[in-house]
């Protein structure tokens, strides 16, 4: 079996030997060249979801910039880069920072019909491992999906499930319960109810069955929280500042709050900036948490995105999406080639996708996420008490050992153990039992290499380093 350093060597290279095959074939050269580029590029991360749900204002949050929305009707993909620039339709075009985002102003030239994707060139850590889009439709090229969507019927289930299916090979999807701080009329539990509803969606079959996790999350409260500017908070902390008994009642109704005579310590433009950047919601919570203990912008900044959902939400993108880069870069790198090899057919194509063949076989990740994916879909199923464990020793919750087991962190060495030891036997009997349908013996196969991987991997820890 292969790691993920030698998958990506290996992809790499199956690459520039079809590039040297191609080389006098010019789409399939130019495919070749985008699809080496994106092997060692950072993954692609589409937020999407139903208009006005909040996905310009997430993407701000994750960056930690008020960037979005662009003014310019169009998906836009964010990506790191020396100094902010922006191409649009292949030109490069201005780029002003305003009040509320960013405005990208292509000329006359290169307006035309609707659709279209603008790249935004931004400095930016985050975006260093993660390329955001911030989308419009299904990003086709995207490598997971954040759905953003403030509720979760039939429909955006729906919805989901078709996004996923209609991308080659099927992403990994998490869902966000966005504006969780209007959540039941946007009490002072709202972020809190918002959370607990999201845990009981998350355990829901089939919200696992098309999502890798999810959170809720308010996208408003987040993005205020990641800019939160040092004047905003001599503000907050103003208000907070004020008896209890006279700011209240001014914090009712958003009229109330912005009205002219209302809070005197503070004028009712700053108040009314204040609102749009928190929301009521937000507004009552900064108040609270500066009250108690919150008495720096950095603090402040830190208790707010705890409190909206953003810490939990980059856990688990780093723990689902980031983690797994290296694995989803070369499956969409590999499918791409599949696609190319068996399209402009020739001898040496021939002996390339026997190699390709062969590394996908090999590289048991790449069929761990197959499992995932056919598992979530329903097009492969497992009996029903051992659907969440095989997700869960498929890495569905996390690759790491402690997440693969489902460990506690404070879990001993020699818990860790037993329970890598008992799970090597549950699974060891299910695939070589008599009781599954082939499919089904066939997955837990996979599900037991994966534990003897596991298994292996701590057989490694626990050696003295020689
Ligand atoms: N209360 C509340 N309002 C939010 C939240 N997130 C976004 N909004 C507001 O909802 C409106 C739409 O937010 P956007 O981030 O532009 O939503 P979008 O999904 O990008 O919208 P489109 O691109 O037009 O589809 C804006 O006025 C935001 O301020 C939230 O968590 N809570
Ligand atoms: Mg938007």
């Amino acid at each position: 079996m292969i790691d993920d350093e030698e998958l990506e060597q290996r992809t790499y290279r199956l690459l520039n030997d079809a590039a040297h095959v191609y080389r006098a074939v010019p789409p399939a050269a130019a495919v070749l060249r985008s699809t080496l580029d994106r092997l060692a590029g950072p993954l692609r991360i589409a937020v999407a979801g139903p208009p006005g749900s909040g996905k310009s204002t997430l993407v701000n949050a994750l960056i930690g910039e008020e960037l979005a929305p662009v003014e310019l009707s169009a998906e836009v993909a964010y990506r790191d880069g020396t100094e902010p620039r922006a191409w649009w339709r292949d030109a490069e075009i201005p780029v002003v920072r305003t009040g509320s985002g960013l405005r990208l102003t292509p000329d006359a030239r290169h307006t035309g019909g609707p659709g279209g994707r603008a790249v935004v060139e931004w400095p930016s850590r985050v975006l260093r491992r993660t390329e955001l889009i911030d989308a419009r439709g299904p990003a086709a090229d995207a490598d997971a999906i954040l759905y953003v969507t403030p509720q979760l019927g039939e429909e955006e289930l729906r919805t989901v499930r078709a996004a996923r299916g209609r991308l080659a090979p099927p992403v990994h999807v998490m869902i966000v319960l966005s504006r969780a701080d209007a959540t039941g009329g946007g009490w002072a539990d709202a972020l809190l109810t918002a959370k607990q509803m999201a845990r009981r969606r998350r355990r829901e079959p089939r919200t696992g069955m098309v999502s890798q996790d999810l959170l809720a999350v308010s996208p408003l409260i987040a993005a205020a929280a990641r800019t939160l500017a040092g004047e905003e908070f001599a503000v907050i902390a103003a208000l907070a500042a004020l008896p209890k008994a006279e700011s209240e009642p001014h914090l009712l109704s958003t009229d109330r709050f912005t009205a002219a005579t209302a809070l005197a310590p503070v004028d009712a433009q700053r108040r009314v900036r204040l609102l749009q950047r928190f929301g009521l919601g937000g507004v009552r919570l900064a108040l609270t948490l500066a009250r108690t203990g919150s008495d720096t912008p950095a603090a402040l900044a830190e208790r707010l995105q705890e409190h909206s959902g953003l810490k939990e939400l980059q856990a688990s993108i780093a723990t689902l999406f980031t983690a797994r880069r290296p694995v989803l870069r070369a499956r969409a790198a590999l499918t791409t080639l599949d696609r190319l090899l068996r399209t402009h057919r020739n001898p040496a194509a021939g002996n390339l996708l026997a190699q390709l063949e062969l590394l996908v076989a090999e590289a048991h990740e790449l069929r761990e996420l197959r499992l995932l994916s056919a598992l979530r879909s329903g097009r492969v199923t497992v009996p029903r008490d051992h659907a969440v464990d095989a997700a869960r020793l498929l890495g569905g919750s996390g690759t790491s050992v402690g997440e693969r087991l489902g460990m506690s962190p404070d879990a001993t060495a020699a818990e860790t153990w037993a329970a890598a030891r008992a799970a090597g036997e549950r699974w060891r009997g299910l695939a070589h039992g008599r009781t599954l349908t082939p499919a089904a013996r066939r997955a837990a196969e996979t599900v037991l290499a994966s534990s003897d991987l596991i298994a292996d991997r701590l057989d490694r820890l626990a050696a003295p380093i020689s």
